[in-house]
C-alpha cells in the first residue's frame, strides 16, 4: 500500500530529483519508527529510487521557553528513536544547532536524492523550512504525519470553529482514518561502523532552565506511548469523568502527541475499534471529538493565522469589544510574577498554577478557568495571552503546541467560539467563574491536592 498522494506536497517542484544519494527525512515533529507516514513516504520513495533511507533531526539549544522538563522528556525520547532506527539499519544523525545553520550544510554534503519532512504549523518550523529550502539546493516534500486529515486537504482556509470543520473532517475520515503498513527494515550494512550518539554531550549544550524539573507521572518515549494507549483504551469508561480534575477522567496522552512519539492516528484506530454506543455523551465520540476535531482544528488555525500567539490574530468581534472593556476596572491587576509563583488571592487559580508547575500537566477544565482569571485580572488582553502562553510554554509538557497557543486564544479571546453577553472587563468573551467549577467538582479537593509546590514554597 502506498503512502495517500494527499498526505504528500511538492515543496520544490521546480527542482529536479536526482537518481543518486539517499532520501533524507529529516524529522521535525513526528519521533517515531512506527505509525508515522513521513518515514513511510521515505521507503517508498528510496525504492523507487533503488536507494536507501536516513533520517536527521536538528536539536535546538533554547526552544520558545522549554526548560529542562520538556527537553528531558523529548531527549529520552530521541534516545529510544536512535535505538529503533538503528534496529531497523536506517543510519540517524543529530545535528546540534538551528537546521538553517546546520542542516543546510550538511544536505550540501551528503547530497541527498530527495528531502522527505512531516508537518509542522509553528511559525519557527516554517522559518526553518524556507531558509533550509532557499539555503540548499535538494528537493523537498513534505508528508502531514500528525493528522488523521492532512492538514491542508481538510481545508484551505482558517475555520471559524469546529462547527464548519467537522463536516469537512467526517467526510474524509473513512478515506484517511487507514491502518499504517509495517515499516520496513534496510539492509545491514547502511549503519555499518556508524557511531553511536553521545548524549550526554547532547544535554550539556542545552541553555534552559533546570529548575523547571522533569516529572515522574510520565514515562517517555514510543514504547511507553503505546503502552500507555492500551491503558486508555482498557479505562475509557473513565472518559465520563474527564471534566473533574480530582479524578483521572482524561488520557494524559498529549506530552506523547506532542513530541511526536505517538501518531494521534493511532489513537483514534484504537479507540474506534472499541465502538460507540451512539449516546449522547459516550466516551469513544467525545474523546475522537477532542482527538481528531479539536486537535485539527489548532493546526488549522495556527497553520492558516500567522498571528495565532497575539491580539492580532483574533477575530476582529473579538478585538473590538476587548478593546472596548480596555479601560474597565479590574478588582485585582497581578504582575506575571505572582501568576507564576501561584500567589493571587483566588486559592482555586493558584491550585491550577501549581498543578501547572509541579504535574507539567493542567487539567483540561481547570486550563479554562486558568486562562479566564488570567483575562479578567492583567491590566490588558495582550499581557493576558503573553502570560497564559509564557507560562503554558515553560511548565506544561505538552506547552509550544497548536493545542496550548489555542487553548489560551479560546479562552482569552474568543477564538473558535462564539460572542456572549457583555459584561466588564470581558466583553462579549465568554465568562466562566468558580461557581461553574463547583458545579462540576468537588473544588475543596482540587484545592487541597495542589496545596503546595516546591519550587515556589
Ligand atoms: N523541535 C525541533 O525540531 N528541535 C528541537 O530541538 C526542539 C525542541 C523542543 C523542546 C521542547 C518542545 O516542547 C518542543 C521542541 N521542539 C523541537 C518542537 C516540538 O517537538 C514540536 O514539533 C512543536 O512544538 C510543534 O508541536
Amino acid at each position: 500500500m502506498s503512502v495517500q498522494q494527499e498526505r504528500v506536497r511538492d515543496l520544490t517542484p521546480d527542482r529536479p530529483t536526482s537518481a543518486r544519494g539517499p532520501v533524507v527525512y529529516w524529522i521535525n515533529r513526528d519521533r517515531r519508527t512506527r505509525d508515522n507516514w513521513a518515514l513511510l513516504y521515505a521507503q517508498e520513495q528510496a525504492r523507487e529510487r533503488g536507494t536507501h533511507v536516513e533520517a536527521v533531526f536538528c536539536l535546538v539549544p533554547t526552544f520558545l521557553d522549554a526548560a529542562l522538563r520538556q527537553y528531558d522528556f523529548m531527549i529520552k525520547g530521541l534516545e529510544e528513536l536512535e535505538q529503533e532506527l538503528l534496529a531497523l539499519n536506517i543510519p540517524f544523525t543529530l545535528l546540534l544547532g538551528a537546521p538553517p545553520d546546520v542542516l543546510a550544510p550538511w544536505i550540501d554534503e551528503r547530497r541527498p536524492s530527495l528531502m522527505v519532512t512531516d508537518f509542522e504549523p509553528l511559525r519557527i518550523k516554517k522559518q526553518w523550512l524556507d531558509a533550509v529550502i532557499s539555503a540548499t539546493s535538494a528537493p523537498f516534500h513534505q508528508v502531514d504525519a500528525h493528522n488523521v486529515v492532512p492538514c491542508w486537504h481538510a481545508s484551505p482556509k482558517q475555520e471559524f470553529g469546529a462547527y464548519t470543520l467537522r463536516p469537512k473532517l467526517k467526510k474524509l475520515l473513512t478515506h484517511f482514518l487507514i491502518d499504517f503498513p509495517e515499516v520496513a527494515a534496510q539492509d545491514a550494512s547502511h549503519v555499518e561502523g556508524q557511531a553511536l550518539i553521545d548524549w550526554s554531550h547532547v544535554r550539556s549544550t542545552l541553555r534552559v532552565n533546570t529548575s523547571i524539573a522533569p516529572v515522574e507521572w510520565i514515562t517517555p518515549g514510543q514504547r511507553a506511548s503505546e503502552v500507555s494507549l492500551k491503558e486508555f483504551v482498557g479505562r475509557i469508561e473513565t472518559y465520563r469523568d474527564r471534566n473533574d480534575p480530582t479524578k483521572v477522567g482524561q488520557s494524559r496522552l498529549s506530552p506523547y502527541f506532542h513530541f511526536g512519539q505517538l501518531a494521534p492516528q493511532r489513537a483514534a484506530l484504537e479507540i474506534s475499534r472499541i465502538g460507540s454506543t451512539g449516546q449522547e455523551g459516550d466516551p469513544v465520540d467525545a474523546f475522537l471529538e477532542e482527538l481528531i476535531v479539536r486537535r485539527e482544528l489548532s493546526d488549522n488555525f495556527t497553520y492558516y493565522n500567522h498571528n495565532y500567539d497575539t491580539f492580532e490574530g483574533l477575530a476582529s468581534w473579538a478585538q473590538s469589544t476587548l478593546n472596548d472593556h480596555r479601560n474597565d476596572p479590574r478588582d485585582h491587576i497581578y504582575m506575571l510574577e505572582q501568576w507564576e509563583r501561584a500567589t493571587t488571592h483566588d486559592e482555586l487559580w493558584n491550585a491550577a498554577q501549581r498543578e501547572l508547575i509541579t504535574t507539567g500537566r493542567l487539567h483540561g477544565y481547570m486550563r479554562m478557568y486558568w486562562a479566564k482569571k488570567l483575562l479578567e485580572w492583567s491590566s490588558t488582553p495582550e499581557e493576558a495571552l503573553a502570560y497564559g502562553i509564557y507560562l503554558n510554554d515553560a511548565y506544561a509538557l505538552d506547552g509550544r503546541d497548536p493545542n496550548g497557543y489555542v487553548g489560551v486564544a479560546w479562552s482569552i479571546g474568543g477564538v473558535h467560539d462564539r460572542a456572549w453577553f457583555e459584561r466588564p472587563v470581558y466583553g462579549k468573551i465568554r465568562y466562566m467563574n468558580a461557581n461553574g467549577c463547583a458545579r462540576k467538582f468537588d473544588v475543596k479537593t482540587y484545592i487541597r491536592t495542589y496545596a503546595s509546590n516546591t519550587l515556589f514554597p
